[in-house]
């Protein structure tokens, strides 16, 4: 169960600025050191999944995470993505011959060779059991502008950023929370928002399957840049 109160937002397009107090407490430098020590440990352990158990997950536990995903930053406030999350093993199933479709193209030759040999050390190929093995997708589409009920457009700023932002903290989220996943970007995707019936101010951003690796999952023996192959400090 969610404890957070919910609210439903409404446009605030071109409304007066009117803010209000924010006078959180602030939390002990030592305590900060702490929390953010234990969070890179957790975020260190999480792992792209390719290979799925069919055990199920808790929804509840995946909306929370979607939830905490819609907590995101976004340009002007406009808030510009939408999540669906599939679960039905039929609609699984399209979206899966879907993408292999698109799949077998791409590493046939539209990808070229200089993407295929990035590809290698990962191990990917067009076959995506992942997308009917794990109980649960979460297909996040980009808004690419405001949509009204009479029709009326208006543009969306920094949607690229917004929901690049929204899907990092959906995967950390996913993560902290015990579940696996996989960031699956089939290309090209419009597929998705046909099969699922999406209006057309929106394009998919991303497919990402939600549940428990495999009991023979394995993962790239992959090594991540150190902090200081990342970080200049002036
Ligand atoms: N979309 C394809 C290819 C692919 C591309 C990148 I960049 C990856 O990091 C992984 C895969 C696929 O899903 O296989």
């Amino acid at each position: 169960m969610s404890s957070t109160v919910e609210h439903r937002w409404t446009p605030t397009h071109g409304a007066a600025y009117q803010p209000v107090p924010y006078r959180p407490e602030r939390m002990p430098a030592a305590e900060s050191v702490e929390r953010a020590a234990r969070l890179r440990a957790q975020l260190e352990q999480r792992r792209t999944v390719r290979q799925f158990s069919t055990d199920p997950v808790p929804d509840e536990a995946i909306r929370d995470a979607i939830a905490c995903a819609a907590t995101a930053p976004s340009g002007a406030h406009q808030q510009p993505w939408s999540f669906v999350l599939v679960k039905d093993p039929d609609v699984r199933r399209a979206i899966r011959e879907a993408a292999e479709q698109e799949e077998r193209i791409s590493y046939d030759g539209r990808l070229g060779e200089e993407w295929l040999a990035a590809l290698r050390p990962l191990g990917t190929d067009a076959v995506k059991t992942h997308l009917t093995d794990a109980p649960a997708l979460i297909v996040v589409f980009q808004q690419r502008y405001w949509l009204g009920e009479d029709g009326t457009k208006r543009k969306h700023y920094y949607v690229d950023e917004s929901v690049g932002i929204a899907v990092g903290m959906l995967l950390s989220a996913l993560h902290l929370s015990g579940l696996y996943a996989l960031t699956h970007t089939p290309s090209p995707m419009r597929f998705l928002g046909e099969v699922l019936g999406r209006p057309e101010n929106e394009k998919a951003f991303a497919v990402i399957p939600v549940g428990y690796p495999a009991d023979d999952c394995e993962v790239p023996d992959l090594v991540r840049k150190s902090l200081d192959q990342v970080l200049t400090e002036v």
